[in-house]
């Protein structure tokens, strides 16, 4: 009886987990703050991880991410 709620216990903080990873992952929409279409350096700063990758993430280095070039992000670094 022990074991199965330790298992239950596990599965449960799994879940919570992946939920929680999943509404934290940012959304081109949620970010793109002024509505322009284009994501700014000012505006990745929302997130972490699209800043840490913004350099790699601007294919033409223009600045600015667009919807195309927001899609390659990895939000699971
Ligand atoms: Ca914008």
């Amino acid at each position: 009886m022990k074991t199965l709620s330790a298992i239950v216990f596990v599965l449960l903080l799994l879940g919570v987990a992946n939920s929680q990873a999943r509404e934290e992952a940012p959304t081109f929409n949620k970010l793109d703050s002024d509505a322009d279409g284009k994501i700014s350096v000012n505006e990745a700063e929302a997130d972490m991880r699209v800043l840490e990758q913004f350099r790699r993430l601007d294919a033409n280095g223009d600045g600015l991410l667009t919807r195309e070039e927001f899609a390659s992000l990895d939000s699971h670094q």
